[in-house]
């Protein structure tokens, strides 16, 4: 061996020693993680054992600028890329709330729901490509796909589409590879089929990899999976001779360098020529069981546990490491370690490095609890003795010292308990508590809710309006040219958005409101997709999550249903589960309400509007509005869903001459008709119709307000309903939803929330469509939904018990 190669030896060997050390490190860590929970010290603890060799070599091939999309057995990639610390893992298994001490979640995911931090606490991006990025991980099994998606698509849109030179901060020209990690089992999800497919078709950086022990918790392959085999099974997707596809490695999990070859090539060939990879990694295996909620040996048999032992991939790497052994030219051996004595004491050294990790991370999370409950102890004390009701607070006190749960709960229960002896009292150290128990509730009432929106000056809340204006010989235009021509001039004004769904490219969408913007944009940033409504939000939410503005079209409102649990689990609740650290600014456009029969009719805005807390939900009623929805909404780093009305496409609007400027304000309404018997509240489609029966109640007699809500969410941020309810003292609230939807929503809002209980002379009134669905045809939406005359009736059998001298009743 020359000295050159001696020296690279000595580097190898350095290497596979720390990595084998990482490895023992990570074993600790779930091991005594596992004991921590089992002793009461964490809710929940769900760790990687048993996978911890293949992330070794899945980290050796990932990049700066590369993004991670995986599940919660992957704490030893974390390590390996320096993005957790044994101590971090402690403190999430604890809940830490502090997000220096849990960067991942700042205390609000279980533990092992990683995250890096894309963004600085002020909430500016930070540069992802001089960093290892990973996506917030979220629990739903497979859900972390759809994502994966979008954010190797982003490569693509970063290394072909002009314009986007000076995002340096997310892309090196598309030279990033998104990784994403699965258990065997959860490949039987809709999420990973639609990911595999719609990858191939569009040919992105997407290395998957699989870990496979056999198992999703207690059932087995056989339950799971055709063939028991999932390499096997997704042989179809294999790239040939003048094909689009993927490439597919199987590897045994256990085989060290075997399996830094496969990650490196899948490395490099995702990155180079943007392929997605299958990485099918057998032969793992679970040390401990699934998580802390059960233990395995339940239901796996001696033998299969004794099999498990036997492949566990450390116990593997650590006989390849003793074993390991070249001769060269002349004669001289070389191996890792002289005997088992020196590996013994590697492993001593991880266990104690460990150990110290998990004292530390302990202390962190108990010092300012501890610290709290002393603090207020003696102020309690105090109160005591000055109380007449000492006997009482001072059980309360000894319960407290006798207490020996560490949360903050207990601190504030005590506390408020004691509170409710003294309220006929007063003496400084009354005020001092109840000072204390504000400002304690104040900073973990933020510390569990912040961020569930934008907290930046882009908030879209923060987005002024500005109005559309209008030539003085305006032409009225059919309502699609409006988006068209919006559409165009936000696409000419911002490079990095781009919009995606079916028959969204070519035909430019089925109502053409983005027509001939293919042609002028190229198929990059306008394109049709597959009937994939799940992973078209996926690639929305991972393009967003990459600096890019990616507008993702739903067709129709109804089928938003097969992207629902994308958006809800994922998209929404993204910058709040990050606590700030993570966003994806995606819009989300479709169209829905009023039109023909069960599937394109809908308008299930209730189911929408709760699933979606964290995503602003806006319904305008006709497309001027609509189009100034999208330009506010990209001025904002707030996601949003954008409901456009089916039937509004054909109807005139008059042409503005500022389009891509004009913003409709989020969270504000807009009184539409002036009145001062009742306030009539809607959105959407149904404002036509409420307006229509307003002005011909206006010949009988009866004078409504009418207002548009805009905004479901964020809801009337200036409370501007209450203010006409005040005047009119009536209350309607009309819409296409089912009875009690979001009609209940709107009224809880405007009676309870803004309290315009006070101001109501009669019963509140919400209408609805029917409970069954929208029926076909112009009879069937008649016996559907509201039509305005039964708006007409209802508000005039309201004013008839109001009045019923002045307005006699209709039948
Ligand atoms: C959508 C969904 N269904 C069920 C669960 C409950 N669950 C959590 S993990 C798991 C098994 C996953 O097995 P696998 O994908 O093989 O990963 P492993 O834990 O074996 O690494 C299940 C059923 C979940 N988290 N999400
Ligand atoms: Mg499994």
């Amino acid at each position: 061996m020359t000295a050159r190669q001696q020296l690279s030896f000595e580097d190898f060997k350095k290497e596979v020693l720390a990595d084998y050390k990482l490895a023992v490190i990570s074993r600790e860590c779930s091991i005594l993680g596992r004991q921590e929970v089992l002793m009461g010290r964490g809710g929940f603890g769900i760790f990687g054992g048993g996978k911890e060799v293949p992330q070794l070599a899945m980290a050796k091939a990932f990049k700066n600028g590369d993004f991670r999309s995986g599940y919660y057995r992957d704490q030893t990639f974390m390590m390996a890329i320096d993005a957790l610390s044994p101590q971090e893992l402690f403190a999430s298994v604890y809940g830490d709330t502090d997000i220096t001490n849990s960067p991942e979640s700042g205390g609000r995911q279980m533990n092992n729901h990683f995250a890096t931090h894309s963004l600085n606490e002020d909430g500016t991006w930070k540069d992802l490509t001089a960093q290892k990025n990973s996506a917030s991980d979220i629990s739903c099994t497979a859900g972390q796909m759809p994502r994966l998606l979008g954010l190797a698509q982003a490569s693509k849109v970063y290394r072909h589409v002009d314009g986007l030179e000076n995002f340096t901060k997310f892309s090196n020209k598309g030279n990033e590879v998104a990784w994403g990690t699965i258990g065997n089992a959860s490949t039987s999800e809709g999420g990973f089929w639609e990911t595999i497919n719609a990858a191939g078709v569009l040919q992105v950086p997407m290395v998957i990899s699989i870990w496979d022990d056999e198992y999703g918790i207690s059932v087995p392959a056989k339950y799971q999976t055709t063939k028991e085999n999932i390499s096997e099974i997704l042989k179809g997707f294999q790239r040939e001779e003048g094909t689009n596809g993927f490439e597919i490695f199987t590897v045994k999990g256990y085989d060290y360098p075997a399996l830094i070859e496969v990650f490196e090539k899948a490395g490099k060939i995702a990155r180079d020529e943007h392929i997605p990879i299958i990485i099918h990694v057998t032969d793992l295996m679970q040390p401990i069981g699934h998580s802390t909620s059960g233990s395995h040996e339940r239901y796996k048999s001696e033998e299969r546990l004794a099999y498990e032992k036997s492949i566990d991939c450390n116990t593997k790497m650590r006989e390849w490491i003793l074993n390991y052994s070249i001769t060269d030219a002349e004669g001289a051996v070389y191996k890792f370690v002289a005997n088992e004595e020196e590996i013994i004491q590697l492993e001593k050294e991880a266990a104690k490095e460990v150990k110290q990790a998990k004292r530390e991370a302990w202390s962190n999370f108990k010092q300012p609890i501890q610290k709290a409950k002393a603090e207020l102890l003696q102020l309690l004390k105090t109160i005591a003795k000055k109380s007449k009701n000492e006997a009482f607070i001072n059980k309360h006190i000894s319960d407290f010292e006798n207490d020996m749960d560490i949360h903050v709960k207990p601190n504030l229960v005590y506390a408020r308990k004691i509170v409710r002896f003294i309220t006929e009292e007063d003496f400084p150290e009354k005020h001092t508590l109840l000072k204390w128990i504000k400002d304690y509730i104040a900073l973990f009432k933020n510390r569990y809710g912040s961020h569930l929106y934008s907290q930046t000056k882009h908030a879209a809340l923060n987005i002024t309006e500005i109005l559309p204006t209008y030539e003085d010989n305006a032409p009225e235009v059919d309502a699609r040219i409006i988006l068209r021509d919006n559409f165009t001039e936000l696409f000419t004004k911002h490079p990095e958005t781009l919009i995606f769904g079916e028959d969204t490219g070519y035909i430019g969408d089925v109502n053409q409101g983005l027509e001939g913007m293919q042609e002028k944009f190229g198929e990059m940033r306008v394109s049709d997709t597959g009937i994939r409504e799940a992973t078209i939000a996926g690639q929305g939410i991972g393009m967003a999550m990459r600096g890019l503005r990616p507008i993702a079209e739903i067709q129709y409102l109804d089928y938003l249903l097969y992207a629902l649990q994308v958006l809800s689990d994922d998209l929404a609740s993204l910058h709040y589960r990050s606590a700030g650290r993570q966003k994806a600014p995606l819009i989300i456009r479709t169209r829905g309400h009023r039109l023909e029969g069960i599937w394109h009719s809908g308008s299930p805005m209730s189911g929408i509007n709760n699933f979606l807390k964290g995503v602003c939900i806006l319904v305008p009623r006709n497309m001027t509005k609509a189009a100034g929805f999208f330009n506010t909404m990209l001025e904002s780093d707030d996601p949003a869903l954008i409901i456009e009305n089916l039937n509004g496409y054909r109807l005139k609007e008059k042409q503005p001459n500022n389009f891509g400027l004009f913003r409709t304000p989020v969270g504000v309404v807009e009184t539409l008709l002036e009145g001062t018997d009742i306030t009539l509240v809607s959105y959407g489609s149904t404002l036509k119709l409420v307006v229509r029966a307003a002005l011909e109640l206006r010949q009988f007699g009866i004078s409504c307000e009418v207002i548009d809500i805009q905004s479901l969410m964020p809801f009337d941020i200036n409370h501007d309903i209450v203010k006409s309810v005040k005047k009119t003292n009536r209350l309607m609230v009309i819409d296409e939803d089912v009875p009690g939807g979001a009609s209940a929503f709107i009224m809880n809002e405007v009676v309870n929330t803004q309290n315009a209980y006070q101001y109501l002379d009669s019963k509140p009134i919400t209408l609805a469509s029917e409970e069954h669905r929208p029926a076909y045809g112009t009879d069937g939406d008649y016996f559907s939904n509201k039509s305005p005359e039964d708006i007409f009736e209802a508000i005039y059998s309201l004013m008839n018990e109001v009045n019923p001298e002045k307005f006699k009743p209709l039948y």
